[in-house]
């Protein structure tokens, strides 16, 4: 999904599955702050996210939340790595 709403174009770089969240249904988790540890938009083990992006884009050392941006070598779609 792109910033306007539409989906980008089919591409070898796009997925289109289910990104499977913690709870898409509570963003911002118990604690009501987002960018926490306990956000309902953090992938879970499952997801096609984790461990799917491109080392190369990544220029923050840290994820959303202050986490490593990187974890299990490879950086994942998203604003929220994969934390096991
Ligand atoms: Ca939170
Ligand atoms: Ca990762």
């Amino acid at each position: 999904m792109g910033g306007n709403g539409h989906p980008h174009p089919d591409s070898a770089d796009n997925i289109d599955s289910d990104p499977e969240f913690e709870d898409d249904t509570d963003p911002n988790g118990l604690d009501g702050e987002f960018k926490t540890g306990d956000d309902g938009r953090r992938i879970t083990s499952g997801s096609d996210c984790k461990n799917n992006g491109d080392n190369d884009f990544v220029t923050e050392d840290y994820d959303i939340k202050g986490d490593d941006r990187i974890m299990q070598n490879i950086v994942d779609i998203g604003a929220y790595e994969y934390k096991p």
